[in-house]
């Protein structure tokens, strides 16, 4: 393995804190979110109404756990921890003149914690925590403004953990909104605030978000090397492979692009400009992108030091005659999770072969795991083998990756060490952890803490540094 190589895992702020409304921490776009199932989407209410459950309000309640949490990952030997800091809690309005020192004294009171425990803290700037006065005040990405409210955010954050904290994150996902495919409200939201539904003219809105988006993480990305010439900047897409359906020449090519979709706005981070094919796709759909001329400057000095891979399952294309079916076509070959998540551990060393090749940056895996149910069995253990087969498949995937291609990969974080709320569903019990935490849908449970068999197994993978796994 390469050395130093980080072992650990990744949370977000809003699927674990909790503690919504306290210590001056404003309302956030997720703060609205009901729980859904795997059949039911979340719904996202206007108001946050008394008796309907938002599963973001309590989280496990790290915020006032994450002591016993972080001291449990230390003992499994971590030596990394990416957690987001929520824009909400540092300003309640993301507008405010002042910063919220308590927000502020929270995130120095965690990074200490793993600090003292020798853990590296990766810090996530956006992981769907957008406070919900900029969607109403300024209409959310669609508004340049927010790009320096974020900009503002950031550049306080990294000033005040500058010290402590050498390598930044600027965003979660924000390359799943492809102006050009259809997305779902919930989709939309998690990243914007917005729904899909109500947007005016979606391809175009889609593309300015998009645009803004990356003009901040370019923005931001240069402005933390003028801070501090140390920190390493990347940010966290959501990528996997998109095979075809089969070997007809038309099919590859539409899983050719379909794949794309997802890349140009890693394009625009890891080239320094933004690119020209997407330019020239939007002036074929007339849409406008608001390109300013100083805008160049900052695509040129905030390219990525790495890109962090989500990786969670690969696709497979669906031809034009199966569209108007409800029911995707199924990979023959790959097995799939209880929410229909593929299973594919070949898909991370092919997706971290492109990715190197294409960009020649080094990666961090910064998500990769199994949702799953789990059972406390009699005398109070849970016995997650599909999670350690899971999860030793994919490291071996890693390993090739690294071994066999030469890819250079700087470390593989979990998703999520701990049970957290689901992103997609808000259920409790779509489970990642090592670490069982006693709470079940409806929000009911101690809170309680408990090593499943997964846990054991994960220490002693990172203790012998991959080598058995
Ligand atoms: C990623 C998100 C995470 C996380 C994960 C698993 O896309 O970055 O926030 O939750 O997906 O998704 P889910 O929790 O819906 O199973």
């Amino acid at each position: 393995m390469h050395q130093p190589f980080f072992w650990g895992g990744s949370i977000a702020a809003h699927q674990s804190e909790g503690a919504w409304n306290l210590d001056g921490k404003g309302p956030a776009i997720m703060d609205y979110v009901r729980q859904g199932t795997r059949d039911v989407p979340r719904q996202i209410d206007k108001e946050i109404v008394t008796n309907v459950r938002y599963p973001s309000h309590k989280g496990i309640d790290f915020y006032h756990r994450y002591r016993e949490d972080i001291a449990m990952f230390a003992e499994m030997g971590f030596t990394a921890l990416r957690i987001s800091v929520d824009w909400s809690r540092i300003y309640p309005h993301g507008d405010d003149e002042v910063v919220n020192q308590p927000g502020l004294e929270y995130y120095h009171a965690i990074i200490d914690t793993l600090l003292e425990y020798h853990i590296e803290p990766i810090i996530t700037l956006y992981h769907f925590e957008l406070p919900v006065n900029l969607v109403h005040s300024y209409g959310s990405w669609l508004n340049r403004k927010v790009v320096d409210l974020y900009v503002r955010f950031c550049q306080i954050v990294m000033r005040a953990f500058n010290n402590k904290v050498r390598y930044w994150i600027t965003f979660n996902e924000m390359n799943h909104l492809d102006p050009m495919t259809t997305q779902t409200d919930i989709f939309t939201y998690m990243i914007t605030g917005l729904k899909y539904s109500e947007l005016s003219n979606p391809i175009q809105d889609l593309a300015t978000i998009g645009y803004h988006m990356t003009l901040a993480s370019v923005r931001v990305a240069k402005i933390a090397r003028e801070i501090n010439k140390e920190n390493q900047v990347g940010c966290v897409f959501g990528l996997s492979p998109v095979y075809p359906y089969d070997c007809h020449p038309d099919n590859v090519m539409c899983a050719f692009k379909e794949s794309e979709r997802d890349y140009y706005q890693v394009d625009a981070m890891c080239t320094g400009r933004f690119p020209e094919y997407k330019l020239s796709e939007y002036q074929s759909h007339g849409i406008n992108v608001p390109i300013e001329p100083e805008d160049a400057d900052d695509f040129r000095r905030g390219k990525l030091d790495f890109i962090g891979l989500n990786y969670y399952y690969s696709r497979l294309q669906q031809p034009q005659r199966f569209a108007d079916q409800e029911e995707r076509v199924k990979n023959p070959y790959i097995e799939q999770s209880r929410w229909g998540w593929t299973i594919d551990p070949v898909g991370i060393r092919y997706t971290m072969n492109y990715i190197h090749r294409r960009y020649g940056l080094p990666i961090m895996i910064t998500e990769n795991g199994l949702g799953a149910l789990d059972d406390v069995i009699e005398g109070g253990t849970i016995d997650d083998g599909y999670r350690i087969e899971y999860l030793a498949k994919h490291i071996e995937q890693v390993k090739k990756a690294m071994v066999e291609d030469f890819v250079t990969c700087i470390g593989y974080l979990t998703w999520a060490p701990i049970d957290v709320i689901s992103a997609t569903t808000g259920e409790m019990r779509k489970r990642y952890g090592f670490i069982y935490v006693d709470q079940d849908d409806s929000g009911a449970g101690t809170l309680r803490r408990q090593r499943k068999a997964s846990f054991n197994w994960f220490k002693d993978v990172i203790k012998n540094n991959g080598e058995n796994l």
